[in-house]
């Protein structure tokens, strides 16, 4: 097997042999090369054809297939082989062999890669937003366009304009999700979040996908079973049609990496409605469930009828804790806040640009992106506490995880930590970003605002592409580069961009506040 895609590949260069350090099987792993291939072919005939419409079905396997091969999102060789199949079902052409991608050029490799891997990440963001009625025809279209490109020969100059399109297309798909959320769920507001677990029944939901969350809410209605959040489901608790019910108790654990340690022995079943699935445990195996495109060999899985029976009925066969049992972050703190998207933070842009004016606030830091369990994260943590009193922090997706339980006090009103949402609401970043910008008549590198990213999987690499079309410099980017950034890709993105890796907290700290 061959893959590289996400940031704990082996050896910082690529897993190989018998199995990825994901637990991706080499098998299994041939099977999502296979399914890229074939989705690869399906995309060259649909640009052949030039319809002015993309079929429904092909823009669904688009998303579903993409989605599939995202880390950490579907082991299941049977589910792979079905979508494979669905696949052959629309198209003429042969598979396109993805050893030419993995074997070519490493620069064309590279720039490829940042397509692929971009692309996958986008389509888990159509995909929620498709599941909630909201498509979009130029984020369908290019799905085919971008899978095309990367199985045609193409040069540099040829493939560069497309992975800053690819970032392009993200941010109008990241808005497209943020009307389909808000549209559905309304305006996310912010809302203090326990960790600890009440007695009695529960069933704990992890991933992104907040209509599972809506229907399982719904289906556990007055049937005495709690609902707690898992991960990048926290910002659940923000939205007012899913706050709305009161068995919606708080947060159950940290990030994704800690799963393995977090639900063995749990008295309850969780739920997986996207990534980050770790390969579950003797000792919570049978209370693991997926839905919709995650899927694990012999693992539950509920399928389109989204009927949660199964997994209510786990929960109450197990019972829960006999007592309330508390839990706190890795800080040791017992309260997270969320709800703060673009809504409620433009809502108070006033007195933002007033506190900014004033000299309260001094700098604002977006430190977000992906948790994992490399030791060097610990670096985020150690850059909130450190970051002065004067400045502000905006994070959002799993790698709040290192900090969100810091109490960081307030500033001219407003928390000095906002949680803004999951992984795709980057766009309420951008949101924010570009209104100070308006505000303050100066381009958004102008800001007194830096970004310290922390990345882990292909999500992570669609929104850094729409970072950089959106021109946005000196980002630091850690725990480690892209293995699949070569050496004049890197170059290029440093001379362009100044992309930088993160080192030392104290440091970095000055050297952006006094850019
Ligand atoms: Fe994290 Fe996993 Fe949201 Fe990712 S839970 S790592 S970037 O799937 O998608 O932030
Ligand atoms: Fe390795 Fe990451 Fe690929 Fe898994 S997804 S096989 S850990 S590079």
């Amino acid at each position: 097997m061959f893959c590289f895609q996400c940031e704990q590949t082996a050896g910082c260069s690529g897993c190989t042999g018998k199995a990825g350090v994901c637990g991706k099987k080499a098998e299994t792993a041939g099977l999502q090369d296979r399914l890229t291939g074939a989705l690869i072919s399906l995309a060259k005939d649909e640009e052949r054809a030039g319809r002015e419409k993309l079929p429904e079905a092909v823009a669904e396997l688009m998303m579903r297939g993409l989605f599939a091969t995202v880390t950490n999102v579907n082991f299941d060789d049977a589910a792979l082989e079905d979508l494979i199949k669905e696949i052959h079902g629309q198209k003429e052409t042969e598979d396109y062999n993805m050893e030419a991608l993995w074997n070519g050029n490493e620069d064309i490799r590279s720039l490829k890669s940042l397509i692929l891997f971009g692309l996958r990440g986008m389509a888990a963001y159509a995909w929620h937003a498709a599941v909630l009625g909201y498509q979009d025809e130029e984020v369908n279209r290019f799905f085919c366009t971008g899978l095309a490109a990367v199985g045609t020969e193409q040069t540099m100059e040829q493939m560069l304009p497309l992975v800053l399109k690819t970032g392009e297309v993200n941010l109008k798909c990241m808005e497209l999700l943020d009307r389909a959320n808000t549209g559905t769920y309304g305006t996310p507001e912010p809302t203090e979040v326990g960790m600890n677990v009440e007695k009695g029944p529960f069933i704990v939901v992890s991933g992104h996908d907040l209509y599972i969350i809506k229907r399982l809410l719904e289906q556990t209605e007055g049937k005495g079973v709690n609902i707690y959040t898992h991960g990048e489901m926290l910002p659940a608790h923000g939205y007012p049609e899913l706050k709305k019910y009161p068995h919606l108790k708080g947060n159950f654990g940290t990030a994704w990496q800690n799963q393995q340690k977090e639900f063995a022995g749990i008295p309850a079943p969780v739920l997986f409605t996207t990534n980050c699935l770790m390969p579950p445990k003797d000792s919570y195996k049978d209370r693991i469930f997926t839905t919709e495109v995650v899927a694990y060999p012999e693992m539950v899985h509920i399928g389109e009828d989204r009927d949660f029976t199964p997994v209510i009925e786990k929960a109450l066969e197990l019972g829960g804790y006999s007592e309330e049992q508390e839990f706190s972050g890795i800080n040791g703190g017992k309260i997270m806040t969320t709800g703060f998207a673009h809504g409620t933070v433009l809502a108070a842009a006033d007195q933002v640009v007033e506190a900014v004016k004033q000299g309260a606030i001094r700098h604002f830091f977006l430190v977000g992106g992906c948790d994992g369990a490399k030791p060097g994260r610990n670096y985020y943590t150690e850059f909130v506490k450190k970051a002065p009193q004067d400045s502000v922090i905006l994070t959002l997706a799993c790698g709040k995880y290192r900090f969100n339980d810091l109490d960081l006090g307030t500033i001219g009103g407003l928390p000095r930590l906002m949680d803004m949402g999951q992984c795709n609401d980057a766009y309420s970043a951008i949101r924010v970003a570009v209104t100070l910008a308006e505000a303050f008549d100066c381009g958004v590198n102008e800001l007194p605002l830096s970004l310290v990213l922390s990345w882990y999987e292909q999500k992570a690499v669609c929104i850094l592409l729409t970072l950089l079309h959106l021109g946005i410099k000196n980002i630091l980017l850690g725990p480690s580069l892209p293995a699949f950034v070569s050496p004049n890709v890197l170059n290029f993105l440093v001379e362009h961009y100044n992309l930088q890796p993160i080192g030392d907290p104290q440091t970095d700290i000055q050297k952006l506040m006094n850019r």
